[in-house]
């Protein structure tokens, strides 16, 4: 996959090429990445990449003609790439646009400053405007970074082993179940004794429970999106029904001294 990235600072590009898994794609020749320079594209003696905007008011715009010119090259240099924009107004990001952008032949991301970009940029150049959340940065370089990311390790042969990538978080709409490793005992936590037992069935039953309630707990709104399979739905009975017992308990006069029922404020 080619990577162009545009950016009127190419220099916070190179250290993010060259660490950790995209690095890996890099050397495997996963992906090509690169990183031009808006100010090259920019006329005159100063190579100016911003303006004031019309109308007035505080901040500048970026200039439409260096940034269509940089992405005009980017185009002819990647024809198949798809342009996307950095910005808060775009589509929130997410895990499937994730993996439909890693099917793709090249994406050239627009990094945007100063308070925004010509529209006249968005309209003919762009195929899509896309944010990684509701708050605003001072740029478009960090979350290009973030969308860059999140694709590569979705490119087959990146991550490894091509199932990791499938198995886990967000893949199936859950959250990924609590993980231990070395020693079994730390600050007087033990690791559940089933991750113990290399019984696999067990530990795999184990998972999926706890990924379910982990889910419950921290991010219902992911069960509400989704639909259940039976033994989800078995799952949530049961601790459902454990739910009910300890307030069951609670009615039933089983008080003690320091934690005392609901009618004891009274
Ligand atoms: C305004 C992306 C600001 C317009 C970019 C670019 C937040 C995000 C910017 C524009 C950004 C985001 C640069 N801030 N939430 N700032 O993904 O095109």
């Amino acid at each position: 996959m080619q990577i162009a990235v545009l950016t009127i600072f190419p220099e916070m590009f190179p250290p993010f090429w060259e660490h950790g898994m995209i690095r890996r794609a890099v050397d495997a020749r996963k992906i090509h990445p690169s990183t031009v320079n808006i100010r090259d594209y920019a006329p005159g003696r100063h190579h100016v990449t911003d303006d004031r905007p019309y109308g007035g008011g505080c901040g500048m715009v970026m200039k439409a003609e260096p940034l269509t010119a940089a992405i005009q090259a980017a185009r002819q240099a990647a024809p198949g790439a798809k342009t996307v924009l950095m910005s808060p107004q775009g589509r929130v990001f997410d895990q499937k646009m994730a993996r439909e952008l890693a099917r793709l032949d090249g994406l050239i991301f627009v990094c945007g400053r100063y308070e925004g970009v010509d529209e006249r940029v968005c309209c003919d150049h762009i195929d899509a405007e896309l944010s990684i959340g509701n708050f605003v940065l001072t740029g478009g370089e960090l979350a290009a970074m973030v969308v860059i990311d999140a694709v590569v390790r979705l490119i087959p042969g990146v991550l490894g082993g091509e199932a990791s990538a499938e198995k886990e978080s967000f893949e199936d709409g859950l959250l990924e179940h609590a993980h231990f490793t070395r020693p079994d005992a730390f600050n007087d936590m033990r690791v559940p004794e089933v991750l113990l037992s290399g019984h696999h069935g067990r530990i795999e039953t184990w998972r999926r429970e706890n990924a379910m309630i982990r889910t419950f707990l921290k991010r219902p709104e992911l069960l509400m999106a989704r639909p259940l399979a039976d033994d989800e739905v078995a799952v949530l009975e049961k601790w459902g029904r454990e739910i009910e017992r300890i307030i069951q308990a609670q009615s039933t006069g089983a008080r003690s001294l320091d934690r005392p029922g609901p009618s004891s404020g009274r």
